[in-house]
């Protein structure tokens, strides 16, 4: 069901959540202004996008997490980035490409992640590819008894793939903890939404797999954050994936490049007497929550940052050139050591003892029979029970058919050697 209004009237933040809010998008503002005096400059590796207008909704949606939780940002969610924690300065070097950037320069715009501490996933070009990567991330910390929520942003455009639509069914099937963010901001490329989709409200989609959405003023940011942190404790509490559509506008072209001359002047109008920071500064100073004292102290920290970070990634060099063609493709143990890193004791999360049950379970998930008759950790339906038949030359038998002791296959000495590890465990 999409939903206009919040369940329940909207929490107070604290004086020092208000504020943190207000820094956080000035600081996203901040970072691609500087980026767009590099790129000017000449210092930019490759393109540089924006989301000048669209802070509310990085900042907000981002907010409203807590520290375990996980996220997928793309191309136009530097400000989630910074809430997460990322200092601008890797931001900056990381689209310069130096040497000291996440990815030592083999990589440029925001294409880093970071899985040990910040637990970031690195954006994938493809557009909707997040939504099954961070459902498997969601599922995995379920399984795991970690209670976190996972999050991802997609455009209007990126709505239309199909893999938008198969990642959000498998998440509603699999009631994921995950909530998606559909950044509606008007245009793909040169494409305007109305010639890309019949609908008036994107979060209408979500009707077609069963889960809520919430559609969401994108340059209000108290709006973003509170529908977002109620979004978010309904997933972690086991009601499973949900769609956030927050409307607004693409304020620059899709890239540097691009001066958008198709967009209408009077539709750009609109929404640029409509920027968040304007408007969310405007409710700061008349709620008392914000003064000239407390703006100018932002103000100074900002500057302040800024130089340094720029400075640093400035004086940072870039990759030596022998290092091009190392660790592009991972050569085994002498590029690291591959080894998965468990957060439970191994011999819990492998065989036979990681068919112990979910840490973390949801009402309604995993309650369906296996072809066996035991538990099964999906749903299987009315399926027959499917039999392969060896001798059959590897048809599968008929479905439904019943293994007798006449079409039952002999036990192979692979399958007695099996058959004995198995009595061993
Ligand atoms: C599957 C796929 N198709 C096409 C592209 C090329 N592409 C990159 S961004 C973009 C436009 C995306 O528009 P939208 O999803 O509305 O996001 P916005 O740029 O407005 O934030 C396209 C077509 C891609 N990256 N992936
Ligand atoms: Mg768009």
């Amino acid at each position: 069901m999409t939903k206009q209004t919040l369940r329940e009237t909207p929490r107070e933040l604290t004086r020092q959540q208000y504020v943190g809010l207000y820094y956080y998008m000035r600081l996203n503002r901040a970072v691609e202004e500087t980026m767009v005096k590099l790129f000017r400059q000449n210092k930019i590796v490759g393109g540089l996008y924006s989301s000048l207008g669209q802070e509310a909704i990085s900042v907000g949606t981002c907010y409203a997490l807590e520290r375990k939780d996980w996220i997928a940002p793309m191309i136009r969610n530097i400000g989630a980035l910074l809430v997460k924690g990322v200092p601008p300065r890797d931001i900056f070097m990381q689209h310069m490409a130096k040497y000291d950037s996440p990815t030592k320069g083999r990589d440029g715009t925001s294409h880093f992640g970071d899985l040990d501490n910040l637990h970031i996933v690195s954006p994938i070009s493809m557009l909707g590819d997040l939504i099954p990567v961070m459902t498997g991330v969601a599922i995995g910390g379920r399984y795991l008894g970690q209670k976190i929520v996972t999050m991802t942003w997609i455009g209007d455009g990126g709505s239309s793939t199909g893999v938008f639509h198969e990642g959000l069914n498998f998440a509603a099937t699999q009631k994921a903890p995950f909530v998606l963010i559909l950044e509606n901001n008007l245009w793909a490329y040169s494409t305007p939404v109305r010639r890309q989709v019949p609908i008036e409200n994107l979060a209408d989609r979500a009707k077609a797999y069963g889960i809520d959405s919430y559609i969401v003023d994108g340059n209000n940011v108290v709006a973003v954050y509170n529908t977002a942190r109620e979004a978010v404790e309904r997933a972690r509490a086991g009601e499973g994936p949900i769609l956030i559509e927050a409307k607004t506008f693409r304020r620059l072209g899709h890239a540097q490049h691009d001066p958008a001359e198709y967009v209408p002047k009077e539709m750009r109008a609109y929404w640029e007497a409509r920027d968040p920071i304007v408007l969310y500064e405007k409710f700061l100073t008349a709620e008392k929550l914000l003064d000239a004292a407390g703006k100018k102290e932002i103000d100074d920290k900002l500057d302040q940052l800024l130089a340094a970070e720029r400075e640093f990634a400035e004086n940072s060099p870039m990759p030596p050139a022998e290092f091009a063609e190392g660790g592009v493709y991972c050569t085994g143990d002498d590029c690291h050591t591959i080894r998965a890193k468990w957060e439970r004791p191994i011999a819990e999360v492998t065989p036979p003892r990681s068919s112990v049950k979910a840490v973390w379970t949801v009402p309604g998930f995993g309650s369906g029979k296996g072809s066996g008759g035991a538990d099964a950790p999906i749903h299987f339906g009315d399926t027959g029970v499917v039999v392969g038949n060896p001798a059959s030359n590897g048809r599968p038998a008929k479905v439904g058919t019943k293994l007798t002791a006449k079409n039952a296959p002999k036990k192979s000495k692979a399958a007695a050697a099996g058959a004995s590890r198995k009595g061993r465990r």
